[in-house]
């Protein structure tokens, strides 16, 4: 039984208005909005996925649920931003060619900013063109890699590859993640860092930053 049930079952259900509403109910009550989204919201998503594979759910379902997920999270987010910690590095951040899933790139990001960093969201299904522009432009500490489909995570190697071939690869360390990505996957695609979850993408970084 998750914690906060009314909550998960709205998400899991694709209420849109009840998810924010008692997504509002709790926040009021004080309950830590970390706490709210790692038992009660991220666990809802997961029965979605499991659902989604038992064909109980399909492609109409899981979207209504990552609709109802986003209206809920995106007013928290802030809050998990507001760390008031002093600038602590610049992070390029995007989700790979081919992969439109972005709920947790932006819960990584805000973690991230809430760990004092700057963060460039550049957005989901990004060419690997588009990330060495952005490391060019930007000319951040960190690149941050988000692929949630087996079959995109190769796009982190290409990223990987092109930065090579563009001559920058040293200008930042390479952070990637998402779920089917292991640490067995970034050690092989020479990445710098790997984060299983938002948090272990904040300690992650942190270490890329101060080796
Ligand atoms: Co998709 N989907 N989906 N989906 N979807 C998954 C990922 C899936 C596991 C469902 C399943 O089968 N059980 C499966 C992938 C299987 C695989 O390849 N391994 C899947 C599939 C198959 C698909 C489609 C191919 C379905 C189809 O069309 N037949 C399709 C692909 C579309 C595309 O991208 N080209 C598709 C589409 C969609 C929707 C658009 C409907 C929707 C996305 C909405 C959106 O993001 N705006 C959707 C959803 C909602 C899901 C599930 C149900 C939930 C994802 C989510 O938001 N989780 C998902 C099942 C699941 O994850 N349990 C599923 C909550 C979020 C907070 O967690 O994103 O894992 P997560 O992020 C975590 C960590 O992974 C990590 O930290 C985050 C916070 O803790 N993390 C990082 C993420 N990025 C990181 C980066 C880091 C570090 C950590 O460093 C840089």
């Amino acid at each position: 039984m998750p914690d906060f049930p009314e909550l998960y079952d709205a998400i899991l259900n694709g209420d849109e208005k009840s998810a924010l509403q008692l997504k509002n109910a709790e926040l009021q009550k004080g309950t830590n909005p970390s706490v709210l989204i790692t038992r009660g919201m991220i666990p809802a998503m997961d029965e979605v996925g499991r659902l989604f594979e038992a064909q109980e759910y399909f492609i109409p379902e899981m979207l209504m649920a990552g609709r109802a997920m986003k209206a809920a999270l995106e007013p928290i987010r802030p809050l998990l931003a507001t760390g008031g910690a002093q600038p602590t590095g610049r992070i390029v951040l995007g989700t790979v060619q081919g992969d439109l899933h972005d709920i947790g790139k932006n819960l990584v990001g805000s973690m991230l900013e809430g760990a004092g960093f700057d963060v460039f969201d550049i957005g989901i299904d990004v060419p690997a063109q588009k990330f060495i522009d952005a490391v060019r432009e930007k000319k951040p500490h960190i690149l941050a890699l988000s692929a949630l489909l087996t079959v995109t995570m190769p796009e982190m190697k290409k990223v990987i590859d092109a930065l090579d071939q563009a001559g920058i690869r040293s200008r930042a360390k390479v952070l990637v993640g998402g779920a089917p990505v292991t640490r067995k996957y970034a050690d092989e695609i020479g990445a710098d860092g790997y984060g299983e979850n938002a948090s272990s993408a904040v300690s992650v970084a942190r270490t890329l930053m101060h080796p």
